[in-house]
């Protein structure tokens, strides 16, 4: 066990549906620390370098121009554990796959908008929580 940092962003979908509230409530009452937390729109050069791992796929252009296309809430997480704890709350990448009690599994039915991200590894965290919060 140990305490992690990781990177929380409520992509557009989750604001534009009003649910950061809940969504923040859910890390909260997890009992994870909200050490950042900021609203803004993520410049097309920030997204790409933040999804640089999925340029080659099919639906790269897609997902870069979804995370740009309004605001979002942008956050730092910390926690024992907090990158597994998020990534569990958050649920599987597929909605259709992510269980009732799981926030996509209860607020979304597709893939490409899919209301959250979280860090998937201790140095995905590191590099995303230095794109966003310069560290
Ligand atoms: P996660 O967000 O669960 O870490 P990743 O890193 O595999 O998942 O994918 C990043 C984002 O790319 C996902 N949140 C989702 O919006 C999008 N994505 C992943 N796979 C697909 C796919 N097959 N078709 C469309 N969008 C996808």
């Amino acid at each position: 066990m140990a305490i992690e940092s990781t990177l929380l962003i409520v992509k557009p979908d989750g604001v534009r549906r009003g649910l950061v509230g809940e969504i923040l409530r859910r890390a909260e009452a997890k009992g994870l620390t909200i050490d950042a937390l900021e609203l803004r729109v993520i410049e097309r050069a920030t997204a790409e370098e933040h999804y640089g791992e999925h340029r080659d796929k099919p639906f790269f252009s897609e997902l870069v121009d979804f995370i740009i296309g309004g605001p979002v809430v942008v956050g730092k997480l910390s926690g024992e554990s907090a990158i597994t704890c998020w990534r569990t709350l958050m649920g599987p990448t597929d909605p259709v796959d992510a269980p009732p009690g799981s926030i996509r599994g209860d607020y979304a039915t597709v893939i490409g908008e899919n209301i959250v991200h979280g860090s998937d590894s201790p140095e995905s965290a590191a590099r995303e929580l230095k794109l966003f919060f310069g560290g």
